[in-house]
């Protein structure tokens, strides 16, 4: 991997954003998740390399696209490996509701932990509380520490949990200590990574969102020296979801240990869910979110807003760009 491909990348999340936010708002979320695949393919397939899907949009009989395993790019070149979601919160992209973005991990081959399509406790933190908090601890005893390593009260903190039935206990314990909560409907990545910059005004994601989507969270935070940790969740009765009401845990524990995962209690650092050398994150905000705005569409341009994290450079870079239609540069500019 060298730093030419970080300017590639952000173009692939920028053109998932404009294709899906074409979409904004119009209840239409396979759609708009299909048009950021597309368009996310087509950008990779101009990249000089020789990529590969480890996490995308399932396996290749369930998705046309960006399947697990499927190869993009040249085919020449870097062997990359990447974890997509092109569209990460259709269901806020589709609702016109903040925090809807295109996104992606990249790293050298093998260098993403292939994550089965799971749930994952979550613990995301700043880099100044890395390696403090621990995920193994209470939220109230995080809550201590994290509020020892920022130097702020209880009081002052923001955490981010996701709105869902099996967090009634968590958000309980979190208010207890005075800290505030911020409910987020969907889009657990984008407030994982918020936690790992100052001004967010978020300073801690807890609880269950889903493993695809912790490893990516994990790239970006280990790209930029904040905290995260997942554990995977099998029980049915901690993730309280429809989609596993015909599920058992022993079913899933069995399902995991077919897929070459034997310890399922196992603890997964962010450098070990994101263990290459080089790691890439980029994400293009569909709808205005925590890190960015989304997708602005004008007369004569469009605008993107993205940011590109890589350990290649240690640089975590917030980008805008104006992408012009021909002919109509200086209205764009003025
Ligand atoms: C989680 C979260 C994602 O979808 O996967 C969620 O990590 C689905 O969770 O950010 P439920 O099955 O509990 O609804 C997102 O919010 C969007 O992809
Ligand atoms: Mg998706
Ligand atoms: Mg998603």
């Amino acid at each position: 991997m060298d730093r030419t491909l970080i300017q590639e990348i952000l173009e692939v999340v920028e053109q998932a954003a404009i294709a899906s936010a074409e979409l904004t708002g119009l209840g239409k979320k396979d759609e708009a998740d299909a048009a950021a695949v597309e368009a996310m393919r087509t950008r990779m397939g101009l990249i000089q390399m020789q990529g590969r899907i480890v996490i995308g949009e399932g396996e290749r009989d369930e998705a046309p696209m960006l399947y697990i395993g499927e190869e993009v790019g040249s085919g020449t070149g870097p062997g990359v490996d990447f974890a997509v979601d092109p569209c990460e919160g259709t269901n806020l992209c589709a609702n016109s509701q903040r925090g809807s973005m295109a996104v992606l991990a990249a790293s050298d081959r093998g260098g993403l932990f292939n994550a089965p399509d799971f749930y994952m406790k979550k613990l995301a933190a700043p880099p100044a509380a890395k390696g403090k908090v621990d995920i193994r601890k209470s939220a109230t005893e995080n809550i201590k520490i994290l509020s020892e390593c920022l130097g702020l009260a209880a009081s002052e903190l923001t955490i981010v949990v996701m709105d869902r039935a099996r967090h009634k206990d968590l958000i309980a314990e979190i208010r207890a200590t005075g800290a505030r909560i911020q409910p987020i409907s969907d889009g657990d990545v984008q407030a994982a990574i918020a936690c790992g910059f100052a001004g967010t005004g978020t300073h801690c994601l807890m609880g269950i969102g889903a493993a695809p989507e912790g490893v990516i969270s994990a790239a970006a935070m280990r790209a930029l020296g904040g905290h995260f940790q997942g554990q995977l969740v099998y029980d049915p009765a901690v993730a309280q979801t429809s989609e596993w009401a015909d599920y058992t845990k022993e079913g899933n524990i069995a399902r995991l240990n077919e897929m070459g995962i034997t310890d399922v209690d196992k603890i997964y650092e962010a450098e070990e869910l994101a263990s290459g050398e080089n790691v890439v994150f980029a994400g293009s905000g569909i709808t205005d979110g925590l890190l960015f705005h989304g997708v602005k569409f004008e007369k004569d341009c469009t605008r993107t807003s993205s940011l590109v994290i890589s350990n290649l450079d240690n640089t975590a870079r917030f980008t805008n760009t104006i992408h012009m239609k021909d002919g109509a540069q200086s209205i764009a500019l003025s």
